[in-house]
């Protein structure tokens, strides 16, 4: 048993952290010990705001309780079986997701990279077995940009330095074209050309929603070549953006969704490849697999995730207070702030990087109880769980207010709101 949480002091489970973990992160100065709905507290009884939502993974709340009631009857019936053997809990999970996406069937994995990963062999798999790529030929096109996940192969063909440097030699069959530019998209196909991977809108770049008939234009060329359009929505996917999916905002089908994240409900890794039987049904019995994917939990958490998901609340919940949040964001412009995009309760904030850099804005936000994450440079993204109630948003965007305030820009006088901490 583990026991109750830590008796030891914030500053002495940070040294355990430095000391006993890689330094692949550079956290902000917070030691989270609980979480309820889109709040979290500290191990000294502090509570702050969570408006990442660990990227999007949170969408629904911390200890939401209708995913925790499915995961704790879950827990005490049987955890894993491996697919070695069928489970009671597999069939409904894929099923239901399954006709969620409009599609017939899911390769289910556990984290997004993995879903990634197995999405790039399917593709692979069907350029050589259906559309008759040359073996060994295949090739995937991504966008300038992107962020897909960590591992090797999808550092391969990132573009950030800081993602790829060092960690060579890289995986080839990837040509990378600008993110939002559907002419050069399609002057990059060619006969060894099986899928288009893309996000909808991309997430780590700063939540670049793509020009207006982007998407659809990316559907027809997909079509038109017999390419494999494949929609990365492990961030954008499943209620985020004010749709079930990204694609849904402008009216596109892609052939493939990965999801991830939020399919957990932010309680187990769940992730899946989801498409139609012409494209997964490629693969045979031993060709790929994964000790936990599709597991009894994470299928019975899943399968509440969908079930959730079915009825359109929290999409339309995310729409409504998505329109709040870029409503007040946009009296900031000027004042501060450069830019602001996004979609539903998804915001991409360009601060003016004369007042400082992301990083520091999110210092002085977590100072006021507002845990947020910079992307790149001095852009900050929002994106809290879609359980956030409205009067907290309001809150969120008034300490950014005050935080630009602090750093010397001229922001509309609006009292923040008091909420209580
Ligand atoms: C970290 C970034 C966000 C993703 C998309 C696949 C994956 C991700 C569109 C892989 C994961 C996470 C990874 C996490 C931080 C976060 C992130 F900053 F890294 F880039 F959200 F923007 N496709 N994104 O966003 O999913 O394997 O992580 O489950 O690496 O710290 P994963």
């Amino acid at each position: 048993m583990t026991g109750p949480a830590s008796a030891a002091s914030a500053a002495e489970l940070v040294i355990m952290e430095e000391e006993h973990a890689a330094h692949n992160y550079h956290p902000l100065p917070v030691v989270i010990a609980s979480g309820e709905g889109a709040w979290v507290t500290d191990v000294d009884g502090r509570r702050y705001l969570d408006c990442l939502a660990a990227y999007s993974a949170v969408n629904f709340g911390h200890s939401h309780p209708v995913l925790l009631e499915a995961a704790r009857e879950q827990l005490g019936r049987i955890t894993l079986t491996s697919r070695a053997f069928h489970s009671d809990r597999l069939g409904p999970f894929v099923e239901e997701l399954a006709a969620l996406a409009g599609k017939d069937m899911v390769l289910p994995m556990n984290t997004g990279a993995e879903a990634v990963e197995s999405g790039i062999k399917v593709a692979r798999a069907w350029g050589y077995r259906v559309k008759g790529v040359a073996p060994g030929r295949a090739t995937i096109i991504v966008a300038d940009g992107n962020f897909h996940g960590r591992t090797t192969t999808i550092v391969s063909f990132s573009d950030d330095p800081t993602a790829r440097d060092d960690f060579g030699p890289f995986t080839p069959g990837f040509v990378r074209v600008p993110y939002g530019d559907a002419d050069a998209l399609g002057r990059a196909i060619d006969d060894t050309t099986v899928a288009v991977l893309l996000e909808p809108i991309q997430g780590e770049a700063g939540i670049i929603v793509p020009p207006a008939g982007y998407l659809a234009r990316v559907r027809e060329l997909c079509t038109e070549n017999e390419v494999l359009f494949i929609a990365d929505e492990i961030q954008s996917g499943l209620g985020r953006t004010g749709a079930t999916f990204a694609c849904d905002l402008v009216g596109v089908v892609p052939d493939v969704y990965l999801l991830g994240k939020a399919l957990g409900g932010g309680i187990v890794p769940v992730s899946a490849v989801v498409a139609n039987r012409d494209i997964l049904g490629v693969l045979r019995p031993g060709e790929h697999g994964s000790t936990f994917g599709g597991n009894p939990l994470a299928a019975a958490v899943g399968t509440a995730v969908v079930r959730m998901l079915a009825t359109g609340e929290m999409q339309s919940r995310a729409t409504l207070l998505g329109e709040r949040l870029q409503r007040r964001l946009g009296e900031l412009l000027g004042h501060g702030v450069v830019a602001v995009r996004g979609a539903g309760l998804w915001a991409g904030i360009d601060i003016d990087p004369a007042l400082g850099t992301g990083r520091q804005v999110c210092e002085l936000l977590m100072e006021r109880g507002v845990l947020a994450k910079d992307t790149h440079g001095s852009t900050i993204r929002l994106a809290p769980p879609i359980v956030i109630d409205p009067e907290d948003l309001d809150w969120a965007v008034d300490q950014l207010s005050a935080v630009l305030g602090e750093l010397g820009a001229a922001v509309p006088t609006a009292a923040p709101a008091a909420v209580s901490r």
